[in-house]
């Protein structure tokens, strides 16, 4: 199931239950904790008193109140002490309990905040690893069918991994062409169109609009990527490449069997919500939006020449005038299909996530 990295103010999301990075009196207090208490109003308070507290790495259920949230989940983190005192495994443990009872109350959405980070001083870079990883732990369970979001309030404290960073600017210094995405609109499209590569969103929205110019433009990509697809490809995708009629939801189901793979994992592996799985599955004409695609391709484990050729199933291709684009390329290419990377990746880039 979904887990997706989102900027903002935790107190504003309409889901199921938000967390509260609480104290172990659960009596309010500042950051997270005093926010919540604000938004909700007086009575949240008034609960939290008949729960005679929280140990450190639990957690405890009440009522939203106020906010568009219909609970709070107060976990308490652990306090920072340098990283010898069982910290990890406390943080570990907040998170898994929130998760634990969000699955009790029959909650499909919860949002977390990044736990221990504000005031009780958990390296942040340690502190999103741990998050994320546990998060992604429980997903990974079959019976957890869940919406999981990690709220970051503040974008310039969203440490990512360092050295993955810079390797990341320096293949989007050589291969991502700021001038065609920054270019006008007809201009960068007529551009693209001349090397073979149109942005997925800017093509679907002239196909949308069914516009002569939306006839060629497909058209012309369609030659140029067919072409070097099929050069590219091994046999069994060269065959399906052939098989010009088979819609994008027969040729995921088609290679989801051929990988031999169950379809819970590959959805999951996608971070594709069940729901929209079901609905490409039972709809053959479904028309997936290009991070659904992409998703897939990942989930996939589909080499460049095989994404190109699924992305065009679907009507897109991959453009080096696209950022986010060249941030999953560069993924591919280093056969590195792990998911939650990708996406940590793309939001500390400020691009669009894959998946639901
Ligand atoms: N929405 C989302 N995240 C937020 C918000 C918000 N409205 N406000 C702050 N954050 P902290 P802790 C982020 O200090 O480290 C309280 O006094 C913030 O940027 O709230 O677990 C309690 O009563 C940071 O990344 O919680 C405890 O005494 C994260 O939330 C103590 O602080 C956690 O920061 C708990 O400390």
């Amino acid at each position: 199931m979904p887990f997706r990295i989102v900027s903002g103010d935790i107190t504003k999301l309409r889901v199921d239950a938000i967390v509260n990075a609480a104290n172990s009196s659960l009596l309010g207090g500042g950051g997270v904790d005093g926010a919540i208490h604000r938004a909700a109003g007086p009575r949240l308070l008034e609960e939290c008193r008949t729960l005679n507290g929280c140990r450190t790495g639990e957690a405890k259920v009440t009522l939203g109140y106020d906010l568009p949230a219909k609970f709070v989940i107060h976990t308490v983190g652990p306090i920072w002490q340098g990283g010898h005192c069982g910290e990890e495994e406390l943080l570990r443990s907040a998170y898994r309990n929130s998760l634990l009872l969000a699955r009790e109350k029959h909650c499909e959405s919860v949002a977390f905040p990044m736990i221990s980070a504000g005031v009780y001083g958990y390296p942040k870079d340690q502190a999103l690893e741990v998050a994320v990883s546990t998060i992604r732990a429980f997903l990974d369970e079959e019976e957890n069918d869940m919406e999981v979001l990690l709220v970051i309030f503040d974008r310039g404290s969203f440490r990512f991994d360092v050295h993955l960073y810079s390797e990341i600017s320096g293949y989007l210094r050589n291969t991502y062409d700021e001038e065609k995405e920054r270019g006008s609109f007809f201009g960068d499209v007529a551009k693209s169109v001349a090397f073979g590569g149109v942005s997925g969103s800017r093509c679907s929205l002239f196909s949308r609009s069914k516009s002569t110019f939306s006839a060629n433009c497909e058209s012309a990509v369609r030659e140029d990527i067919d072409e070097e697809a099929a050069a590219a490809a091994p046999n069994d995708l060269r065959k399906a490449l052939e098989n010009l009629d088979e819609s994008f939801s027969q040729a995921l189901l088609r290679m989801i069997d051929s990988k031999g793979m169950k379809d819970s994992e590959c959805y999951k592996k996608a971070n594709i919500d069940r729901k929209l799985f079901s609905k490409i599955r039972s709809d053959i004409n479904y028309r997936p939006s290009k991070q659904t695609v992409l998703a897939f391709a990942v989930a996939l484990e589909l080499d460049l020449p095989e994404t190109e050729a699924f992305l065009r199933k679907a009507g897109f291709a991959l453009s080096h005038s696209n950022k986010a684009d060249v941030i999953v390329e560069y993924f591919i290419r280093n056969k590195n299909y792990d998911m939650y990377r990708i996406n940590e990746a793309l939001f500390a880039f400020d691009q669009n996530l894959l998946g639901a």
